[in-house]
């Protein structure tokens, strides 16, 4: 595996694509909030027909500001699947560098700087980790907190990735990162796709770096965390190792 040459291309287009189901109170609040962090920020909504009515919050941003899209979807089809109708988005529309970011404000919005100017630094993959030194989460019940370590530490050990929060969502992707991982191909869905992103960003030699982020539990809303996405995260790795050994990944 060689590492790739250090890419330098300025940061001029950010493209922040946020899935949504049922965020209607929390996309109000965090819309205004993530497009004031920086001018060069623009946001994709992927909306699943929530039951509660977030398209139309949706609608009424994009109406009201051109740096914001909505795409609505007619049903519940995953996380997965948003982040890759996302990044197509992405790559058709030339963004430089590509978040993806959770509804609920457990991503910390006034982390996004300090994420954009790590990847000005010649950075490729920049991850918001809770289990860095200065990492942490807010609220989360110490099960939780047991069961992402633990997933982290298992992915470390059977994949080799070198990171420390493999289940991380707050990722910031350059465009070359985005060109290269053949995004069409990812099947998997919540957590498995968190890690298989990395994974893959990692094996084809990118630079990746991991930035400390205290995660907070959602306040309004609920999970969507569910049993069958902790069962698949259990195998992909598996898969991910098995398949790098005859280099599909
Ligand atoms: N479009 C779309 N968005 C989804 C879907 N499932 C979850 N989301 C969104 O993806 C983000 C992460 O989902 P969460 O429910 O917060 O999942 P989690 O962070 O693992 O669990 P909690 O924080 O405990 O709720 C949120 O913005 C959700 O609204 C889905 O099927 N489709
Ligand atoms: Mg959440």
């Amino acid at each position: 595996m060689k590492l790739q040459e250090r890419d330098n291309s300025p940061i001029n287009k950010i493209l922040v694509i946020m899935p949504t189901y049922n965020e209607r109170e929390n996309l109000e609040g965090i819309v205004p909030k993530i497009i004031s962090q920086d001018s060069r920020i623009n946001m994709l909504i992927v909306d699943d027909n929530s039951p509660d009515g977030t398209g139309l919050i949706a609608d009424k941003f994009a109406k009201e500001n051109s740096r914001i899209k909505v795409i609505h979807r007619k049903g519940k089809l995953g996380l997965g699947s948003a982040y890759v109708l996302g990044f197509r988005y992405s790559l058709e529309n030339r963004f430089d560098l590509t978040f993806t970011m959770d509804a609920d404000f457990s991503h910390p919005v006034d982390k996004l700087p300090e994420m954009i100017s790590t990847v000005e630094q010649g950075y490729d993959l920049v991850i918001g980790s809770r289990w860095v030194e200065g990492g942490g989460t807010v609220n989360w019940p110490r099960n939780r907190e047991r069961l992402s370590q633990t997933a982290s530490k298992y992915t470390r050990i059977v994949t080799g990735l070198p990171v420390k929060d493999t289940t991380a969502g707050f990722q910031a992707f350059r465009k070359r990162v985005l060109e290269n991982i053949e995004i069409d191909g990812m099947k998997s869905d919540g957590y498995s796709f968190q890690i298989e992103t990395k994974f893959k960003v990692w094996r084809n030699g990118f630079r990746l770096k991991e930035i400390p982020i205290i995660f907070k539990d959602r306040v309004i809303g609920v999970s969507k965390l569910s049993k069958r996405i902790i069962f698949e995260a259990f195998f992909i790795v598996w898969w991910l190792r098995i398949s790098s050994i005859f280099s599909k990944v």
